[in-house]
């Protein structure tokens, strides 16, 4: 068979089991074309994309004007490597760093390596800024965060899936309650060497916990008490997700370093990037810290078009518009429901769960049916359903997708 003969659903499903590692469990549906808010299978069947690759094709599947700077630059220069400049970083360094308001940005590619990057950084700043003695420094982390899956991001994980049998594992991290002030205190308190404070501002993984209004901004003020640096992890969170452009925007906080991944680049190409003030920045000297692909050409044509978007389409303001009318419309249904037990989430980045033990497979189930009428959402943990579809959607897909989903959880009612 050559290789660009057209499959069948099941003729990729058993390509990639016979000749690709196991590391995840897909949802039974083989996508071949993408286009806004629609997916479609190999057989042609359309689907509402309800996962937004986890929230990485905010802007859209394949919108046009992402795609159109990518194909331009990949046609005119590709990659330089960083031993050389080229005449497309500066200009989303600018663009970026002015959108976000931070006076530098170091780009790289995927998320975990922009949460490596903000932790070096970190690190980095305690030695030489705040003077801890070197290779003390301590960073606070929440339980059940996710912050990416390289051997130190698991090792302060709490997930005994993506942690075991990865040891031994990196030290210098203390774990607090999530969305728990007195908690943050004491650790900072009772140990004289905390450097940072990385927190998700929404729990995305966790299954879409918001914490209690107002935590951010009073974890943010603590840590500025301090002298501690207040991390924020956007990569899922960012980029219009919540119903702002960050959604630390909610509470007017300013992190110290930022975090940004997945939409930054609307899913066409892997972009992530950290950003932060010089006092800070500026610890980062030549050779420090680095990567082959990180600040390419193609990533920063890509990261420009992929923000355009977010601002001339007012994403955020459509996230927070529909996702009021997602949060408002599940409840309504919730009321008589048997089988949901709540709707949470802010903006287009919200979560249900379901009236079930965790490690049932009822949320499974419902995502087996959703996808069989034409919605694709998948669960995070156990028993909670995620719902992030792109944020172009209009108010007619939306209520057409609620229409799916309260008619699909009907057929689970007992
Ligand atoms: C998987 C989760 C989501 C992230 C936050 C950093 C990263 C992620 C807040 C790392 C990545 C992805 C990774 C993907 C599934 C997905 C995910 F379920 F794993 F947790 F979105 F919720 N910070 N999240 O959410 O970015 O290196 O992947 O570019 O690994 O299974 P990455």
């Amino acid at each position: 068979m050559a290789v660009i003969d057209q499959l069948t659903s099941q003729q990729a499903i058993e390509l990639e089991n016979k000749y690709g590692a196991h590391n995840y469990h897909p949802l039974p549906v083989v996508l071949s074309r993408g286009e806004g808010v629609h997916v479609w299978d190999v057989e042609g069947k359309q689907y509402y994309d309800f996962l937004s690759a986890y929230s990485a094709v905010n802007q859209g599947h394949c919108h046009p004007e992402i795609v159109g700077a990518m194909t331009s630059q990949a046609q005119t220069l590709t990659l330089t490597s960083r031993a050389f400049y080229n005449d497309m970083l500066g200009k989303f360094e600018k663009y970026a760093s002015e959108t976000f308001k931070f006076d530098k940005l170091l780009p790289m590619n995927t998320g975990a390596e922009a949460v490596e990057t903000a932790l070096k950084i970190c690190r980095k700043w305690a030695y030489e800024v705040k003077g801890i003695d070197e290779n003390e420094a301590e960073i606070i982390v929440c339980e059940n965060n996710f912050h990416g899956r390289t051997t130190t991001i698991i090792s302060f994980s709490n997930d005994p899936v993506a942690r075991k049998n990865f040891g031994p594992y990196t030290k210098g991290f203390i774990k607090i309650d999530y969305d728990n002030l007195e908690a943050l205190e004491e650790a900072i308190v009772n140990n004289k060497n905390v450097a940072g404070f990385l927190v998700e501002p929404i729990q995305g993984e966790a299954g879409v916990y918001v914490p209690t209004e107002g935590y951010l901004a009073k974890a943010k003020a603590l840590c500025e008490k301090h002298n501690v640096l207040f991390i924020a992890d956007e990569v899922q969170t960012g980029i219009a997700r919540t119903g702002k452009l960050l959604a630390v925007d909610h509470e007017n906080v300013k992190p110290d370093i930022l975090i940004l991944g997945k939409a930054l680049s609307g899913g066409a190409y892997p972009v992530s990037a950290v950003l932060a003030n010089d006092p800070i920045m500026n610890v980062i000297r030549p050779g420090n810290h680095g990567s082959t692909f990180g600040g390419n050409p193609v990533a920063a044509a890509v990261a420009i078009a992929a923000l355009e978007v977010v601002k001339k389409e007012d994403l955020a303001n459509n996230a927070e518009e529909l996702g009021q009318l997602f949060r408002a419309e599940l409840s309504k249904f919730i009321e008589t429901s048997s089988i949901v037990n709540a709707v949470r989430g802010k903006g287009l980045l919200n979560a249900i769960l379901i009236n079930d033990a965790e490690d049932s497979d009822t949320a499974w189930n419902i995502c087996l049916k959703l996808r069989d009428n034409g919605l694709l959402a998948k669960p995070t943990h156990g028993n909670i359903i995620r719902f992030a579809p792109p944020l172009v959607m209009n108010k007619e897909q939306l209520l057409d997708c609620i229409s799916i989903i309260t008619t699909t959880l009907k057929e689970f009612e007992n």
